[in-house]
This record gives structure tokens, sequence and C-alpha cells, in this order.
């Protein structure tokens, strides 16, 4: 059914039936539930998201980015989950997750690519904005740290094109923005890709190791420990750079380098590397065990931050 009420995780949604979904939450959670928005896409969409603050305001932050990348549909999806959850769960983990931060989850950062790979084109990655006689930049490749310097093409037509400028995207310019203003509240920056099952922390443009490496290593190992558990799924992963590909301009990185977020991750969720034939079309039966893992695994990251 297509009553807001039944929105679940079975299925994968299109755009404005999650941003309706979300409004519904606002309204029945006040206090709690609050709407946010981080600027609007190039076609004119809402970067619609929502605060939760079950505990009051006076909680670190954690910020969950989801959707950056059109054809991940799991990420968003993910993301949803573990709004729901937040709001819903009686389990003590949960609970406790939800009362002791400020949460700030946007699951669509690039509204006009979701909409497009519903419309048009399944495997779209980028934005939508036009460059000459092709379409888009990759938002994981415009923002303003070490912009353009490796792993991202200069050519308007490739698919990780790194934008005409730093933040020419107005997705991630608007959305980095809203960001910035958290300056100081957030204490876990948290970004959701597909697919092959990674968990990365910075960098993406040197295999430098960052300054507070070793804390990276231990939350990681913390983290990747937690997701097995419930059903045996392998991460791997470490810094971008080594462990996946050279990468520069990702938000990741500006959220650590620029924003001074100390605890910055991306998870690249179910399915596995050889996962081909699925790859990006990840069964809809697997939205919930995928994001069941996932938030038994942000748990274990919380817990581990608190210690540092
Ligand atoms: N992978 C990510 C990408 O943007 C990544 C890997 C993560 C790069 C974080 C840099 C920082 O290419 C996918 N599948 O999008
Ligand atoms: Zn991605």
């Amino acid at each position: 059914g297509r009553a807001v009420s039944d929105y679940n995780w079975a299925q994968y949604y299109e755009l404005d039936d999650t941003y309706t979904w979300l409004q519904y939450l606002a309204a029945n959670n006040p206090g709690v539930v609050t709407l946010i928005e981080g600027g609007k896409s190039y076609q004119g969409r809402s970067i619609l998201g929502v605060q939760i603050a079950k505990g009051g305001s006076n909680k670190p932050g954690i910020f969950l980015e989801a959707g950056i990348h059109a054809r991940e549909w799991i990420a968003p999806a993910a993301a949803t989950y573990i709004i729901n959850q937040l709001l819903t769960s009686t389990d003590a983990n949960v609970k406790a997750l939800a009362e002791n931060y400020v949460w700030y989850i946007m699951p669509h950062a690039n509204p006009d690519g979701y909409v497009y790979t519903h419309t048009t084109d399944r495997l779209w990655r980028k934005t939508r904005t036009p460059y000459g006689s092709c379409y888009g930049a990759d938002p994981n490749r415009n923002w303003a740290f070490h912009w353009n310097e490796v792993g991202a093409s200069s050519n308007a037509c490739s698919d990780t094109y790194a934008g005409p400028s730093a933040f020419s995207e107005i997705e991630t310019l608007s959305l980095s923005k809203y960001i910035a203003s958290l300056k100081g509240k957030i204490q876990l920056y948290i970004s959701l890709h597909a697919y092959s099952q990674y968990l990365l922390y910075p960098y993406g443009h040197t295999s430098d190791l960052p300054d507070n490496v070793a804390d990276f290593q231990k939350v990681f190992d913390a983290s990747i420990a937690a997701v097995n558990k419930r059903y045996g799924t392998k991460y791997t992963g470490g810094n971008i750079y080594d462990a996946i590909y050279p990468a520069a301009g990702a938000s990741v990185d500006w959220a650590y380098g620029e924003q001074d977020v100390r605890m910055s991750f991306c998870y690249e969720l179910r399915p596995s590397s050889n996962s081909i034939l699925t790859g990006f079309r990840l069964p809809a039966e697997q939205i919930i065990p995928a994001s069941e893992e996932l938030l038994d695994s942000i748990i274990a990251m919380a817990g581990e931050v608190k210690t540092l």
C-alpha cells in the first residue's frame, strides 16, 4: 500500500514516498523529530533529512549521509531503517543510541540522481547538472578538500567527474554549508555507499595516514567485528587510498580534514565485491538484514568512539 503509515523495509521507495514519510515522522514526533534541509538540488528538489533528538539537544551529534550516489539504493533504505529504529526500537542499545546523541540523517544527498535511477537509468551515479553534452559530476569527488588531485576525472562524461571546481554542485555546496553550520557539534560522520562490504576512513587523496589513525583503527576493528555478529557478513577495509582506491574530494575526507570531525567513516554496504551480478541491485529482501547488521556496527562504533 502507499499509505505513509505502511512505509516499510521490504521494498525500495521512490524519493517522494520517503520524503512524505519523513514529514509524517516530524508531524508525529513533535520535539523529537525536526525536518532539516541540506539545500536544494540542481533540479530544485529538497535535500530533506531529519534531526532526531530524543535526549534533548545538548548531546554530541552523529551525521549520517546516504544516497550521494544515485544507484546505490541500499544506502538510503538503510538510512531510513536507522531512522525508524531510533524512533521505535525497544532494544536497550538502540534506545541508548537514540537518547545519547543528536542525529542528523540525510537519506538522499543526491535527489535528482535518485529520481533518474527510477525514471531512466537504474545505474546512474552522479548529479544531473548539464555539462556540455554530458550530465552530472560525481558528488563524492566534488568536496573542497584536495579536490581533483587523484582518483577523479576532468572529463564531464566520466562517472568520477570531479566537476569544473570544488563544490560546483549545488548539492554538495549546500549540504556542506549545512554541515559547517553544525561546527563543533558533530562527533562522528558516517557516509553510506554500496557496494563491496568495506568500512573506510580517511584519507582518499593520499596514502599518508590521519594523525589519529590508531583511534580510527580501534573503532574500525570494533565496528567490523559487530557487523559480522548477526549474519556472519564479512567487511574489510581501512584507509580509503590503500583499502579501495585513491579518490580525492570525498565527503568523509572533507568532514575530517576541513570540519575537524575527528571520526569520519564510509560504509560500502552489501553485497560483497564479488557479487557483480547483483551489485547495485541488492534484492529488497536484503534491506532488513543489511540494515540490521549496519545498526549493530554503528552501535559498536559509537560505543568505541565514546572511549577515545
Ligand atoms: N565507492 C566510493 C566512491 O566514492 C569512496 C569509495 C568512499 C571513495 C569514501 C572515497 C571516500 O567511489 C562507491 N561505490 O561509490
Ligand atoms: Zn558510492
